[in-house]
């Protein structure tokens, strides 16, 4: 479902409340994602994921800055993911299902961390971004 003017406006206004903390959000979904979901460990035996690992905050940082590109190309998320959705289809050669895990990790994070912010428009609306979000990083797969 496309992102309305609403939605929209809900994803910008969350995003600049976040300002530099996206990172430190991002890299909590990533920790949160590895405990949920363990088989997405396997993609990253080559860091050290231990609590506070300074490489897990390194490569959140890295996920955080891509999710913000998107929230700055709402109107063009699928050309401005699609380098990194090739890089995933092709050479990282992650499963697109666990895009889903992480998204999902994310919005508990994020939940958890501006409860007062959480009305139900605004995780419809952030679900629907990451939907998007989602969908463009699957499209290289095909
Ligand atoms: Mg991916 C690298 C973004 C989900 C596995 N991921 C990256 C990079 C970005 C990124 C920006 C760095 C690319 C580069 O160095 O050029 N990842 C990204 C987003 C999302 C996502 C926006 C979903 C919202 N990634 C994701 C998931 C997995 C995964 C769910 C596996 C479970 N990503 C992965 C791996 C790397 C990246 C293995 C390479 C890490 C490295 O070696 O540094």
């Amino acid at each position: 479902m496309a992102l309305c003017a609403e939605d929209r406006a809900l994803v910008r206004a969350l995003w600049r409340k976040l300002g530099s903390n996206v990172g430190v959000y991002t890299t909590e979904a990533l920790e949160r994602t590895f405990l949920a979901f363990p088989a997405t460990k396997t993609y990253f035996s080559h860091l050290d994921l231990s609590p506070g690992s300074a490489q897990v905050r390194a490569h959140g940082q890295k996920v955080a800055d891509a999710l913000s590109l998107a929230v700055e190309r709402l109107d063009d998320l699928p050309r401005a993911l699609s380098a990194l959705s090739h890089l995933h289809a092709r050479q990282l050669r992650v499963d697109p299902a666990s895009f889903q895990l992480l998204g999902h990790c994310l919005l508990v994070t994020l939940a958890r961390h501006y409860p007062g912010d959480f009305s139900p428009a605004l995780q419809a609306s952030l679900d629907k971004f990451l939907s998007h979000v989602i969908s463009a990083l699957a499209s290289e797969y095909q």
